[in-house]
């Protein structure tokens, strides 16, 4: 019998309009996700970008997917090759596709076509301050993001930066999906708490998918 009380896995919680969390949405599928992200890494290594204004950025990154998010003292641009190893970034993984593709029909975005994946990983301490994500050609499409290993804490703003935030805990499989009138919402997430994940170790790993042109 279906119990909407057990609790069990996924259920959806609504953040602001057209945008939720659906929670452990990704719990199936983390153990090839993670499998995926090793892969991309051994050929695309994660490392620490400086943002245009010479910081060095505490979370690492890389991309896969047509195109792959990279700043430098140039500015913010979505780019076809890593700058680091010279080489193009690696095709989007099937599995990564298929998973975005869902949760943004689940949360109501039909036409997702996700042509680039952003891939950070966080260490203990490893923080993103308040942004918005607008580097994209076309905003009507919507952010799918995936939350893998230790928790994280999100938080989700409003227009400008100053204003009041909500604060989520983002735990492993947990997918966020956001679009329509929140899409230029200000987001970040606080530095990690050190831990150990039994499939990540002491890492937090997200992968956002963007249309970026
Ligand atoms: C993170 N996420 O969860 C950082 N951006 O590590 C983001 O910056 C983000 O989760 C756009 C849409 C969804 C996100
Ligand atoms: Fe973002």
């Amino acid at each position: 019998m279906l119990d909407l009380f057990s609790g069990e896995a996924p259920w959806s919680e609504p953040l602001a309009e057209g945008a939720l969390i659906l929670r452990r949405f990704a719990l199936v599928q983390a153990g090839d996700l993670l499998k995926e992200i090793e892969h991309i890494a051994a050929r695309n290594p994660f490392y620490h970008r400086i943002t245009p204004g010479g910081h060095r950025m505490s979370v690492a990154m890389t991309n896969c997917g047509d195109f792959g998010w990279s700043t430098d003292s140039r500015g913010y641009q979505y780019r076809r090759e890593d700058q680091q190893s010279g080489h193009r970034w690696p095709a989007m993984p099937a599995c990564f596709r298929a998973l975005a593709v869902q949760a943004a029909g689940a949360a109501g975005f039909r036409e997702f076509n996700p042509d680039a994946c952003l891939i950070n990983r966080y260490a203990p301490g490893a923080k993103l301050t308040l942004h918005q994500d607008k580097d994209e050609k076309d905003l009507r499409q919507p952010i799918v993001s995936v939350s893998l290993g230790l928790p994280a804490v999100f938080l989700f703003g409003g227009f400008e930066r100053e204003a009041a935030t909500q604060r989520r805990l983002l735990e492993h499989g947990d997918v966020v999906v956001w679009g329509g009138p929140s899409r230029l919402r200000f987001h970040g997430i606080l530095p990690l708490k050190a831990g150990i994940h039994p499939q990540c170790g002491a890492f937090r790993y997200n992968l956002t998918f963007r249309r970026a042109f």
